[in-house]
């Protein structure tokens, strides 16, 4: 059986569509090192590349073995921080990513399942960011490009692998920083909604445990 090495990885990408900047890498590298609830923060970034982003993920989660995972990407033009509900089995690129390549209507995993829920307890989730006064919601799609890439990967991986069983996982998105346009929210409160959510899901194991009713 896998030790549990408390650990908790946090990815972010890196900048990508002609942008300097992305606010998911500059979040979480805020985190890493920190302790939360006794487990250690692993931050890394993740190439915003098809084939290279999973090879680069299950890397770290056979190096780490953590007991949560939450990938963090941007977004641009939503107004909150979303806490996504399902990633689907589906690459439809709207552009091309840092290697230049643009998959339109391929498996992220051929004979796959058609999607994976998260294993995060994003009501939960949504109530403690609300608490900490930071924008959220719970999204329905985390689009087709390379996000949703990355988030199909890791529930993949971590539905397959005996060695993860029991680790849960999940994505959320955030939204740009002041300087990249509007809708936007400071570096300063997507660090502390990404710090409440990730507190939250390491005490709240599911959200039917919680008994939470629909946002909708
Ligand atoms: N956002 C993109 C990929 C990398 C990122 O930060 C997306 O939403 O797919």
């Amino acid at each position: 059986m896998a030790l549990h090495t408390h650990k908790v990885l946090l990815t972010g990408f890196e900048p990508f569509g002609g942008e300097t900047i992305n606010p998911s890498w500059l979040a979480v590298k805020a985190l890493h090192g920190r302790k939360m609830l006794g487990r250690t923060v692993v931050a890394a970034q993740l190439p915003t590349v098809f084939d290279d982003s999973l090879r680069v993920l299950n890397a770290l989660l056979r190096e780490h073995q953590p007991e949560l995972v939450v990938c963090v990407g941007q977004a641009g033009g939503r107004h909150a921080m979303s806490l996504e509900r399902v990633a689907i089995n589906v690459n439809d690129a709207p552009i091309a990513d840092n290697a230049g390549a643009q998959p339109i209507d391929t498996p992220v995993v051929p004979r796959a399942p058609v999607a994976y829920f998260t294993t995060l307890p994003i009501k939960a989730m949504l109530a403690a960011l609300q608490k900490e006064g930071v924008r959220a919601e719970v999204s329905q799609t985390a689009g087709t490009f390379v996000c949703n890439h990355v988030f199909y990967g890791l529930m993949r991986t971590l539905a397959t692998h005996q060695a993860l069983r029991q680790t849960r996982g999940g994505f959320v998105h955030v939204p740009w920083l002041p300087e990249q346009g509007a809708p936007h929210m400071s570096l300063e409160d997507i660090v502390r909604g990404l710090r409440a959510a990730v507190r939250c899901a390491l005490q709240v194991q599911t959200d039917q445990a919680l008994g939470a009713g629909a946002t909708d």
